[in-house]
């Protein structure tokens, strides 16, 4: 079930066709219990109410904004235009795998960061991960669970038996 209450994390992504990989993201919040939200915003198609939506984040109580976009992927660039929360850009993969998406979110000039995450669904979760980890800083009980989900990892690959 999603977490209730306030969202903490806002997730945006530049069109519905990124939500398969994004909710790996969603689901990863889900799985710690932080309430977050979801929503289909574009740097360039919908430029107004993306600045409108971020500018408004941190009055809203939200803590780390997630952004990802695909291409001339500018979204999460734009969102830390507009906010001085933590932004974490994920780049979708696209026509030319990913690479013009990368480079288009790692590659923000002095000044404005966007913490940038692996092309893909790895980007997704790991997203998620280091939202986590951001809110887990005065928060214990996060902590603990971030400390446990790396142990049961581990555990997972301690255990794998190849044939
Ligand atoms: C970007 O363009 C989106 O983030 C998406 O990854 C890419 C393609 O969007 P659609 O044409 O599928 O809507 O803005």
């Amino acid at each position: 079930m999603a977490p209730t209450g306030k969202p903490l994390v806002n997730i945006m992504m530049g069109s519905k066709s990124d939500w398969e990989v994004m909710k790996n993201a969603s689901d990863t919040l889900a799985q710690f219990g932080v309430a977050h939200e979801c929503r289909v915003l574009s740097a360039h198609r919908t430029p107004k109410e993306t600045a409108e939506y971020v500018s408004g984040a941190e009055d809203r109580g939200v803590e780390v904004v997630i952004a990802a976009a695909g291409g001339a992927a500018h979204l999460a660039g734009v969102c830390a235009a507009h906010t001085v929360l933590p932004v974490l850009g994920v780049p979708m993969e696209s026509k030319l795998l990913g690479l013009d998406s990368l480079l288009s979110t790692a590659q923000m000039p002095g000044g404005i960061p966007v913490g940038t995450l692996a092309v893909g669904k790895a980007g997704a979760v790991n997203a998620a991960l280091l939202a986590i980890a951001i809110l887990g800083l005065k928060d214990p009980e996060l902590r603990k669970k971030i400390k446990q989900y790396r142990a049961d990892q581990a555990d997972k690959i301690l255990k794998e038996k190849l044939t």
